[in-house]
C-alpha cells in the first residue's frame, strides 16, 4: 500500500474459487469449530441459463428529423450510424441535422406556440396523459430499443428508464390543469419556445425530464438527443404522432454537438435547458452570455457515498453497488467516491468484493445481466485511461474475475483502494463502473472530504442515527442527499446541482417554475 494511503489494511483475499467438495469440507470444518460459515458465496456454484428479452424493438433502418409533426430528411442529406455497443453492429442510420434544420424546427415551434401556449391546461394535460399511456402500451418494445441503443441492462430499461419516462409524463399531465398552484399568488405563464440538449446515459428519461414540464407549462420545444443514442427519442416522436400532439409542439433535431450549439444559441429560444458535461455546459453558457435566455444546466458529479460504522453494512453494500454500478456508473449522480468509516473499512471492502464477484457482466438483453455495455468505444477508452491514471497515482485496483463478451464495449466493475483526496480518480468524473474508496475517522472529516470537490450533485449517508443524517444533509453541498438508500428518483422530487454540477431543477414544482415566467 502506498505510504500516503489512510485506509487500514484491507484483509487479504481469503477465498479462491472452491469446488463443491472443498466448500462442503469448509462447512464441516466450520461446524466442527462450532461456527457457521460467515458468507454465502454463490459465484461458482450457480449457473444461469441465458434469458434474452425477445420483444421486437421495431427499429427502422433509417431515422429522419422530426419537425413540425413529420419525419423529414435533413437539409444536408447526411446520415450517421447508430451502433449497438453490446455487439458493435449498426442499428440504424440517423439524420445529421444542421443550421437550416434547426431554423425550420424553431419556425415550427414558434408557430405551434401560438395555439399550444393558449390552450387550456386541462387540454394540454390530455395529450401528456395520452403520450404516457401509449408509451406504457409499447413499454417492452421501448425497453429493448433503449437497451440496444445504449448498452444498459434490460432489467434497468424495463424497470426504471421506461416506467420513469411514463411517470414523468403522467406527473406533468397532472400539473397541466393546476398551474395556478405552481406559484401561489402569481400567475405562471409559458416562456415560448425552449431549446433542449440531452446526454446519452438516460436517453428516454432525460428527454422526459425536459419535455414533460416544458409542455405542461405551455411551451414548445426543439430538442437534440445525444448522437450515440437517438433512437428512442425518434420512436417517441411516433408516439407524439399517434397521440395527435399538434405539429411543431415538439421538434427533434438529431446531429453532432455543433447542432446542439445552434439549438442553444438560437435567437428564438426563450429558455435553454442542457444536460451533459460541465465542460460543454461552460461552452454553451459562454455562447449565450449577454442574452436574456433563461437557463437550466444539469452537469456532472462526483458524489460521495458515506458509510458510518453504525450503518447496516449489508444494506449499505447494496446501496454502494447500486450507487456506482447502476447503468455501468454512467450516471451524473453516481456514488463514485465511497467514504467509509475507518473501523469498518476492511469489512465493507471485503463485503463489496464478495458482492462484485456475483455481479453478472455481459449481454444487456439478458434478463440476468447486472452490468451491461459501456455506451461507446470512446467512453470505454476514457474509462480505461482513468484506470491507468489511478494505478499510476498509486491506488490499488481490484476487479472480480469475469469473462467479458468478445465483442462490444465491456468493462468489469472496478474498485480502487488506497485512494487519497488528491488523486484524480477521487476528483474527476470518470462516468464508468469505477469506485474510488477513501476512509475517514470523524463526522467533520467525512463532511470535509465529501465537499472537497468542484461538483455538488448528490450524496449518500449510511448510518443508524437520525440526528447524524440531519446534520450531514444540512452540511453536504449537494442537490440531493439520500439517507440509507441511493439513486432514488421520483417525478415529484426536484433534482439538480450546486457548484459545477449546474443550476436549476428538474422535477416537482421547482422544475415547472424553471419553464415559467411569473406575471
Ligand atoms: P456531453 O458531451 O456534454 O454531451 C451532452 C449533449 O450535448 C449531447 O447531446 C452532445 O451532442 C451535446 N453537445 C456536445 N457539444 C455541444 C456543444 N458545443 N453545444 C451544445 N451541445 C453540445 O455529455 P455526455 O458525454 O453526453 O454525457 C455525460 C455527461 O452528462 C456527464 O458529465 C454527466 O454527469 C452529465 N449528466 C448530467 C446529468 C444531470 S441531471 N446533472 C444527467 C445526465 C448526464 P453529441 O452527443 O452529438 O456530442
Amino acid at each position: 500500500m502506498p505510504a500516503h494511503a489512510t485506509m487500514p489494511p484491507i484483509p487479504p483475499e481469503k477465498r479462491k474459487p472452491a469446488s463443491r467438495n472443498g466448500r462442503a469440507k469448509g462447512r464441516a470444518l466450520e461446524k466442527a469449530r462450532g461456527r457457521t460459515a460467515p458468507e454465502l458465496i454463490f459465484g461458482d456454484l450457480w449457473e444461469f441459463d441465458p434469458a434474452p428479452e425477445s420483444a421486437d424493438p421495431k427499429l427502422k433502418a433509417r431515422y429522419d428529423l422530426f419537425i413540425n409533426g413529420e419525419f423529414t430528411v435533413p437539409k444536408s442529406g447526411k446520415y450517421f450510424e447508430s451502433i449497438n455497443p453490446a455487439n458493435e453492429r449498426k442499428l440504424a442510420e440517423i439524420a445529421s441535422g444542421s443550421g437550416p434544420d434547426v431554423d425550420r424546427a424553431y419556425v415550427a415551434a414558434e408557430r405551434a406556440f401560438a395555439t399550444w401556449g393558449r390552450m387550456p391546461g386541462r387540454e394540454r394535460g390530455k395529450y401528456l396523459y395520452r403520450v404516457a399511456r401509449l408509451l406504457q402500451d409499447r413499454a417492452r418494445e421501448f425497453a429493448v430499443a433503449e437497451t440496444m441503443d445504449n448498452g444498459k441492462p434490460i432489467r434497468e430499461t424495463r424497470d426504471f428508464d421506461v416506467p420513469m419516462c411514463a411517470a414523468h409524463f403522467f406527473y406533468h399531465a397532472g400539473w397541466a390543469d393546476k398551474l395556478e398552484y405552481v406559484a401561489p399568488g402569481r400567475r405562471a405563464a409559458p416562456l415560448g419556445v425552449v431549446g433542449q440538449v440531452i446526454p446519452w446515459n438516460f436517453p428516454l428519461l432525460m428527454l422526459a425530464w425536459k419535455l414533460a414540464p416544458a409542455l405542461a407549462m405551455g411551451n414548445c420545444a426543439v430538442l437534440k438527443p445525444a448522437s450515440n443514442t437517438c433512437i428512442t427519442a425518434l420512436k417517441l416522436a411516433e408516439i407524439f404522432q399517434d397521440a395527435g400532439l399538434p405539429p411543431g409542439v415538439v421538434n427533434i433535431v438529431t446531429g453532432p454537438g455543433s447542432t446542439g450549439g445552434l439549438i442553444m444559441a438560437h435567437p428564438t429560444a426563450a429558455k435553454i435547458a442542457f444536460t451533459g458535461s460541465t465542460e460543454v455546459g461552460k461552452v454553451i453558457m459562454r455562447s449565450v452570455a449577454g442574452s436574456d435566455k433563461k437557463m437550466t444546466m444539469e452537469l456532472g458529479g462526483k458524489a460521495a457515498n458515506i458509510v458510518f460504522d453504525d450503518a447496516p453494512l449489508d444494506q449499505a453494500v447494496e446501496g454502494i453497488v447500486n450507487g456506482i454500478f447502476f447503468n455501468q456508473g454512467q450516471v451524473c449522480c453516481a456514488g463514485s467516491r465511497l467514504l467509509v468509516h475507518e473501523p469498518v473499512a476492511g469489512q465493507v471492502v471485503s463485503k463489496l468484493r464478495n458482492r462484485l464477484r456475483v455481479l453478472r457482466v455481459g449481454d444487456p438483453l439478458d434478463k440476468n445481466t447486472d452490468v451491461g455495455a459501456i455506451v461507446s468505444r470512446a467512453q470505454l477508452d476514457t474509462i480505461r485511461e482513468y484506470l491507468g491514471i489511478g494505478v499510476r497515482e498509486g491506488a490499488e485496483m481490484w476487479q472480480p474475475p469475469c469473462r467479458l463478451p468478445s465483442k462490444g464495449y465491456f468493462l468489469p466493475p472496478t474498485l480502487f483502494t488506497g485512494v487519497t483526496q488528491s488523486h484524480r480518480i477521487a476528483q474527476e468524473e470518470i462516468f464508468g463502473p469505477v469506485l474510488s474508496i477513501l476512509t475517514f475517522r470523524t463526522v467533520e472529516e467525512a463532511i470535509e472530504k465529501a465537499n472537497n470537490t468542484a461538483y455538488g450533485l448528490s450524496a449518500g449517508v449510511w448510518t443508524d442515527k437520525g440526528s447524524r443524517i440531519l446534520k450531514m444533509a444540512a452540511e453536504l453541498k449537494a442537490g440531493v442527499v439520500w439517507a440509507n438508500t441511493f439513486n432514488k428518483f421520483d417525478p415529484a422530487s426536484p433534482f439538480g446541482g450546486y457548484k459545477e454540477s449546474g443550476f436549476g431543477r428538474e422535477g416537482g414544482r421547482q422544475g415547472l417554475l424553471d419553464y415559467a415566467k411569473l406575471v
